[in-house]
């Protein structure tokens, strides 16, 4: 039986890629942060089966127990403070923990493997936030990175630390370029769900209207678990390498906000939607497409749900949600 760590597993892809691992046998340990964590909590409801052990990617020792403790084959480190506009008003926890975390689960990693002489294969989740200003349309692995956030700053540090680890120590250590993924689970704080939740309670009268920062910006959105199958095929190869995966499809939040609310029979949406600058970013990345030519044919990846699909499924599971709370609310 595989044994595999993941860091970030109570996050939506963490939750999926802890589904996708079962399913294929794996034993499956998750890396939770903090004391009464209530996120652990309903991860041990939904997700008996991930064995819950404590750690923090600020915490170097704390790691190196954990990696020791789930004598892992596979590390996935999902873990990141990941909300891009946080990361201007929290530039330094974000740089040490999206970026300095990368740095050390390596450095636990290697630990690991040197005193125990078991070969570990690693997996960064990288994003293509590091490209920012876009130098090429598609963006592709060869891309130059331009980060616009603090976020995207910490990103390509711990990308390029994971090629280092591999270059330096010929480590198992794979970097996928994953664009923008989306499903009923991601937070609300994102625009995807912002929107499918704010639809869902238009729909249901429990709210009058939405209120967003930039609707021209254009996004390469796929399917949350059609990218952690691209995740874990990434470590299955005998050589480590790093793989964008994406759609390559761009929609802007304008067409995202069309398809959300005909879901529900509104064409109109226009007098619904305020923009207030305070969801306008200090640097914008204008438009992200993605050319996964190399992770289909290296991996045999494709994704599966389409752009319209996902959103509507959003919509759909947002509706079902807020009219169980409303139920509960009103027994
Ligand atoms: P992003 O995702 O920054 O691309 O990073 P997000 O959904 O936050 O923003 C996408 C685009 O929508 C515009 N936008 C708004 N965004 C939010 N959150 N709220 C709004 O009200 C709003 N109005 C317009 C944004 O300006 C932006 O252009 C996500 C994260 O998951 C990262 O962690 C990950 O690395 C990348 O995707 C790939």
């Amino acid at each position: 039986m595989k044994r595999a760590l993941i860091t970030g597993v109570t996050g939506q892809d963490g939750m999926y890629l802890s589904e996708l691992l079962h399913g294929k046998g794996y034993e499956v340990f998750g890396l939770v942060a903090g004391q009464n964590n209530p996120k652990a909590e309903l991860l041990a409801k939904s997700h008996p089966y991930v064995r819950i052990v404590s750690g923090n990617l600020l915490d170097l020792v704390s790691l190196i127990r954990a990696v020791a403790d789930s004598e892992p084959d596979e590390v996935y480190n999902l873990g990141a403070v990941s909300f891009v506009a946080y990361s201007w008003q929290n530039a330094r926890l974000t740089s040490d923990v999206t970026g300095g975390g990368v740095l050390n689960i390596l450095e636990a990693v290697r630990f690991y493997q040197d005193s125990s002489g078991k070969a570990v294969r690693f997996y960064q989740a990288s994003s293509s936030e590091m490209f920012g200003k876009v130098q090429d349309v598609p963006q592709r692995e060869s891309t130059l990175l331009w980060p616009r956030s603090p976020y995207g700053v910490a990103k390509v540090f711990g990308h390029y630390m994971t090629i280092n680890y591999r270059e330096s120590y010929g480590m198992h250590a794979s970097s996928g370029v994953l664009f923008n993924h989306e499903s009923p689970r991601r937070g609300p704080e994102f625009v995807t769900r912002k929107v499918s939740q704010a639809v869902a309670r238009i729909t249901l009268g429990l709210q009058d209207g939405i209120a967003l920062g930039n609707l021209d910006a254009k996004r390469d959105w796929g399917f949350a678990g059609d990218y952690v199958e691209a995740m874990w095929l990434m470590l299955q190869q005998d050589e480590a390498d790093d793989y964008v995966i994406s759609t390559g499809e761009t929609h802007s939040i304008r067409e995202l906000l069309t398809i959300a609310f005909d879901e529900v029979g509104i064409t109109d949406w226009e007098p619904l939607v305020t923009i207030d600058p305070r969801f306008m970013r200090p640097a914008e990345v204008d438009l992200l497409i993605g050319d996964s030519t190399k992770a289909r044919e290296k991996l045999g990846w494709k994704p599966r749900v389409e752009f319209d699909e996902l959103v509507r499924m959003m919509v759909r599971s947002d509706l079902e949600l807020q009219a169980a709370a409303g139920s509960e609310r009103s027994s």
